[in-house]
């Protein structure tokens, strides 16, 4: 989708929108800022990179610094050629002042990105993003550096990630604007990860993936890379998407089953013999279609899925686009020899056979809690 930027009356340089005051439209893939209404002029970076400078006062080498740093790959783990680089200063900051900053601050939002651009006609068209600014709130809100779910507010803890507000705002440094019609990290980022065992991490994704191709087109080097995860779209908050774990629905996929909270996270009730079908999402963060995918359902006696578990079923995904996030149901039998009162963890691997040369093969895995009666 499109935002139309262009003013007639401004010939200025620059222009300035904090990413978190957007209003947008429903449409059919990522967003990002549109010159003049035309889609030959997307408001992006002129070349394939640009340094961001890591404010060391804010961020101190260590855990804070590190947590940023990750906030960053996650967004530059994407199929397009753009790279953001990161350098430590200790300056002073400021939006316009000609560098790309990363600092904290006293401000409203968990995050803002501050874009500088221009887009004006002056014997030809002249546009581009210019400057981006990234400030997270210093006011005494409950950050963490951890990816621990334990740490995590939306997992057992109390606290919010740094990195997934990194990855979002970093989201918007590309050019990238919010989505609230699919699962995405420009949406709800809080919940927006890939899970498996006591780590959470946050994650670029599809969508956002997609739009940094539309950007910028896509990297001449091989990147695939498939994945699972227990988020899923819920609805739309405003300009964001709204996000909630996946569920446990029944045989005809008519009703979600009765849940249960275990070890402190949403999980269902589930009879021994009985076909239940577990909701997954799987995306692909990669450049091309997959086809044929192949996946396990797997009962692990604790939180972390593997191979080593016990394997219930499975087949293959005809064909995985990448630019539509796939949330589905699989049906599955629950064993029998199962021990009813037990928690059990429901499971998903997919590219289970390892045919995809993937990016990265350690996303692929995520749980939904059950409780076997
Ligand atoms: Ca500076
Ligand atoms: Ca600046
Ligand atoms: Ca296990
Ligand atoms: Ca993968
Ligand atoms: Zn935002």
């Amino acid at each position: 989708m499109k935002f139309n930027l262009f003013n007639p009356y401004l010939l200025a340089a620059s222009a300035i929108i904090s990413a978190c005051f957007i209003l947008p439209k429903p449409a059919q893939a990522a967003s990002w800022l549109e010159c003049n209404g035309d889609s030959g002029k997307k408001l992006r970076w002129s070349g394939n990179s640009t340094t961001a400078r890591i404010n060391t006062i804010s961020f101190p080498p260590g855990s804070l610094l590190q947590s940023v740093e990750r906030g960053i790959n996650a967004t530059n783990t994407n199929p397009s050629p753009f790279v953001i680089n990161t350098t430590t200063e200790t300056g002073g900051v400021g939006s316009g002042n000609g560098q790309n900053e990363i600092y904290a601050s006293s401000i409203s939002p968990p995050g803002v990105a501050q874009m500088r651009y221009h887009c004006y006609w002056l014997f030809g068209w002249h546009y581009g993003l210019d400057e981006v600014d990234i400030v997270l709130d210093s006011s005494g809100r409950s950050w963490t550096t951890s990816q621990n779910k334990s740490s995590n507010t939306v997992y057992t803890g109390s606290r919010l990630p740094i990195d997934a507000v990194i990855n979002h705002e970093a989201g918007h440094y590309l050019g990238l604007m919010h989505v609230n019609w699919e699962y995405n990290v420009m949406g709800d980022s809080w919940r927006h990860h890939h899970t498996n065992g006591a780590t959470a991490r946050t994650y670029f994704g599809e969508d956002a993936s997609h739009g940094s191709r539309v950007l910028y087109g896509s990297q001449n080097s091989t990147f695939n890379d498939v994945s699972a995860s227990h988020w899923r779209r819920t609805g739309a908050s405003g300009e964001y998407s709204s996000h909630g774990r996946v569920r446990i629905r029944n045989a005809s996929n008519t009703a979600t089953l009765s849940g249960i909270t275990i070890a402190g996270e949403p999980g269902y009730r589930v009879n021994r013999g009985s076909t239940v079908r577990p909701e997954f999402t799987i995306e692909n963060n990669g450049k091309q279609t997959h086809n044929n995918v192949s996946y396990g359902i797997y009962i692990s006696t604790n939180d972390y899925i593997s191979y080593g578990d016990t394997r219930i079923g499975g087949g293959s995904f005809g064909s995985i686009h990448p630019a539509d996030v796939y949330t589905t149901t699989i049906p599955v039998t629950i064993p029998s020899n199962l021990n009813p009162g037990q928690n059990y963890w429901l499971g998903i691997i997919v590219d289970e056979n390892n045919t995809i040369s993937e990016v990265s093969g350690s996303n692929n895995r995520a749980y939904i809690p059950i409780r076997v009666d």
